[in-house]
């Protein structure tokens, strides 16, 4: 495999969308889809939840996952992990902690959970008079992947951030990646890091978050979401930022860097009002569904799969359409991967049938 230019590329048109339907959790708000194969054969993928009333990210208390044999028909597994798992005493006149996005693997005949807190520490104000945030990961297991998980490490010592990830490379060693680009050797008893992490060289300066690797003919991909994101002034149609929101990815021979950044893995809705699939009922799409984006790869039978998120449900369901549906209600959606055969990726375009 050779990857040698930055590439840029507009949606390959020939790429068909997957088929089945998104987003595919329809019943409930999911966001942060972490998927893997496990033994069983099956999809399995773990998922942040989003309040059903749009209480914002702080508001984010569970995490369930969900099975598919066929990646058409999911079977939700309830919830798995709970914010009073974390922490029974929460007063929410004091701080706020939430369930952002976490990572389950498989190892040794048990299923280790990585999970990030999040604390909005409200009587502890910054200069600029918002709540100081801290946040971290911890590690829980379980026998199964439909039962609950327990907390075996609070946690992670040297930890400090969000969206953890992990990759299992074909030698069997793990590698933890979370925060803004941070990485580590993960140690055989799972709940410790076996290096000094290290902020990874993406070989570009727009990382904001949602790291995520996955290995395809030796070469190692990692996602994440660029940090124009956040900024965007969603009142105003021409914010040029709009554009330079959406999930990349850089390319490396190691699983530690560094890194070449490769372009655009995952244009979001609307970022080409002509070509994009159209909202339902409408003749355009809006320029943006969803605030956040996370990436998360799995390959089945042989097809590589993004999974992502949109606010498109809440549009749907609110009739936001023109508010561009409820930034903080996702729902996770699935489109294959298709790649250049110089390994380059195509970029996939995100859809909504
Ligand atoms: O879901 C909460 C946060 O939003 C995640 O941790 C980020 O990756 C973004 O999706």
């Amino acid at each position: 495999v050779t990857m040698s230019s930055t590439v840029i590329a507009k949606p390959n048109k020939n790429t068909k969308p997957y088929p089945y339907g998104n987003p595919v959790i329809t019943h409930m708000y999911t966001a942060d889809a972490s998927p893997h194969v496990m033994p069983d054969g099956r999809v399995w993928m773990v998922t942040s939840v989003d309040h059903e009333k749009s209480g914002g990210y702080s508001t984010m208390h569970k995490y369930h996952n969900f099975s598919s044999a066929d990646m058409v028909n999911w079977i939700d597994h309830g919830p798995v992990l709970n914010i009073t798992d974390v922490n029974p005493n929460e007063d929410p006149k004091v701080d706020d902690w939430a369930l952002w996005a976490p990572d389950v693997i498989y190892r040794n005949g048990k299923y280790y959970m990585y999970y990030p807190i999040h604390i909005r520490h409200r009587q502890d104000l910054r200069p600029n008079g918002k709540p100081k945030v801290t946040s971290y990961i911890g590690v829980a297991v379980s026998d199964s992947m439909d039962k609950p998980f327990t907390i075996i490490q609070p946690k992670i010592p040297g930890t400090q951030g969000i969206d953890p990830s992990v990759f299992i490379d074909d030698d069997d060693q793990i590698y933890l990646y979370w925060g803004s680009q941070w990485a580590a050797k993960l140690a055989d008893n799972m709940v410790e890091l076996a290096s000094e992490p290290v902020k990874l060289d993406i070989g570009t300066d727009n990382f904001m978050e949602a790291p995520w690797v996955h290995k395809r003919q030796g070469v190692y991909y990692f996602n994440y979401h660029t940090k124009y994101g956040n900024k965007i002034d969603r009142n105003n149609p021409d914010d040029p930022k709009r554009a330079k929101s959406h999930l990349d990815y850089s390319y490396s021979t190691s699983p530690m860097g560094p890194f070449k950044h490769g372009g655009i893995m995952n244009y979001e809705l609307g970022y080409e009002v002509d070509n994009g699939p159209k909202f339902p009922g409408k003749d355009y799409v809006p320029w943006r569904l969803t605030q956040s984006n996370h990436g998360g790869v799995v390959e089945f039978h042989g097809q590589d799969y993004l999974f992502y998120h949109t606010s498109a449900l809440s549009s749907w369901r609110q009739d936001e359409f023109e508010n561009m549906g409820t930034w903080t209600q996702r729902s996770v959606s699935i489109d294959r991967i298709d790649y250049n055969a110089d390994g380059t990726l195509i970029p996939v375009q995100q859809t909504i049938e």
